[in-house]
């Protein structure tokens, strides 16, 4: 059966995982940056070598095109990921799926294998949304969700603007994003949860994925000495904040979602004063849109309790809005098939997290293949998927994208 380089394919992700370190050793390569462009130069590299067609669109996506005088009529299958990441990150979210589709691609192409469709991998623009929101933007635009000029001049957490920040690294392309229409879309992640590990698959066929909601919160309370104002006449943000919290967290044990205050920033954050203001994000998910709307609605009723009995004043602002998505059930069975042809243990899974094929699912059939991330941490260094899972999923890959792309 023909199979991937699996010693490429991990001495690539250990390469890229290696761009965007501190002094202290912490990951981090946000949209844009200096370390995600040392990070994209490599992957460019690496598409050239494996001789497709290096293509960057308005908002920075790159993409790798395989197509022959035969084929190039026909519609693309699209696979890829992103490269960008989290602060203090771990090296497979999103690089698996782009160094994996690259590894596909030149596996097909070396094996002289010719297909009857063009094949793209593409490395989607700021997908983790950490320093320009929403998450997800650069396959959001491709997707037509989102206007490339709105997207481009998008401020980011730290002042700068994007588009300034892609023509400054040099990747802020000519093409249109949307540029070609894909038959299909498949993406290789790792699941980034504890699933897969603990009952022990190896492929994960992913049919769906959960609705994404992300405000920004400012709580406007009164600076006070924290030594002699009685708690009783406190307007304290601080407590405001934490009590959002911790609604939040009985709120989804009722509904079977997930939600995480994150980015919390206290005014004057001094420690005799009682803060005057806090101003925090609000991550919301489920995989059922009634219960995501039912807990936003909840959580705005809440703010508006807390005004009354903490003398805060409580204004939000809306950062992402996704709904949940589902995926093409016939890519979910062949994800199936080629797992078991290959003897490997699979299960349907939803993705917890956001993705750049809930994105592509707006304009063509998609799905994704998840490996197992031990003790399913992510977002951390210490996110860790063994070499034999990883090389696994890129060889389920490579059936699925042959299946799709009639190689
Ligand atoms: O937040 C997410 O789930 C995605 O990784 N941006
Ligand atoms: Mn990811
Ligand atoms: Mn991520
Ligand atoms: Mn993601």
């Amino acid at each position: 059966m023909l199979s991937i380089n699996g010693t490429r394919l991990m001495e690539r992700i250990h390469a890229l995982g290696e761009i965007g370190k501190d002094a202290e050793g912490r990951r981090t390569r946000l949209a844009a940056s200096d370390a995600e462009k040392e990070g994209r130069d490599l992957v460019a590299g690496w598409i050239r070598e494996a001789d497709l067609e290096l293509v960057v669109d308005r908002i920075g996506n790159m993409f790798g095109i395989w197509q022959t005088e035969e084929n190039r009529l026909e519609k693309p299958l699209m696979i890829g990921s992103h490269i960008d990441t989290v602060i203090n990150a771990g090296q497979y979210d999103g690089c698996l799926g782009v160094i994996g589709g690259i590894e596909v691609i030149k596996t097909l192409r070396d094996a002289g294998i010719r297909t009857a469709r063009p094949v793209v991998v593409g490395a989607f623009t700021n997908e983790e949304g950490v320093r320009y929101s929403p998450d997800m933007m650069g396959s959001l635009v491709y997707a037509g969700g989102m206007a490339v000029d709105e997207a481009l001049a998008t401020v980011g957490t730290d002042g700068t603007v994007l588009g300034e920040e892609l023509k400054r690294t040099g990747y802020e392309g000519t093409v249109q994003p949307g540029f070609l229409q894909p038959e299909a879309f498949v993406e290789l992640h790792i699941e980034q949860g504890p699933i897969m590990d603990v009952e022990n698959v190896k492929i994960g066929a992913v049919e769906n994925l959960q609705g994404i909601h992300w405000q920004r919160v400012t709580i406007q309370g009164a600076a006070n000495h924290a030594g002699t104002t009685p708690t009783a006449l406190r307007a304290d943000a601080g407590l405001a904040a934490a009590k959002v919290n911790v609604f939040l967290r009985q709120l989804v044990e009722k509904s079977g979602g997930v939600a995480t205050v994150g980015t919390i920033r206290l005014e004057p954050n001094a420690i005799n004063v009682i803060p005057s203001g806090a101003v925090f994000t609000v991550d919301l998910r489920n995989p059922d849109k009634a219960k995501l709307e039912a807990d936003e609605k909840a959580l705005a009723g809440y703010f508006n309790e807390l005004e009354q009995s903490d003398h805060v004043k409580i204004s939000t602002e809306r950062l992402t809005e996704f709904d949940p998505v589902l995926f093409d059930q016939g890519i979910v069975r062949t994800i199936e098939q080629a797992a078991a042809a290959r003897g490997l243990s699979c299960r349907r899974m939803t993705s917890g997290a956001g993705q750049d094929a809930q994105m592509l699912a707006r304009i063509c059939p998609t799905a994704m293949i998840f490996v197992p991330s031990i003790g399913g941490i992510s977002h951390n260094p210490r996110e860790y998927t063994r070499d034999e899972d990883a090389v696994a999923g890129a060889n389920v890959f490579l059936d699925v994208v042959r299946e799709l792309a009639g190689g």
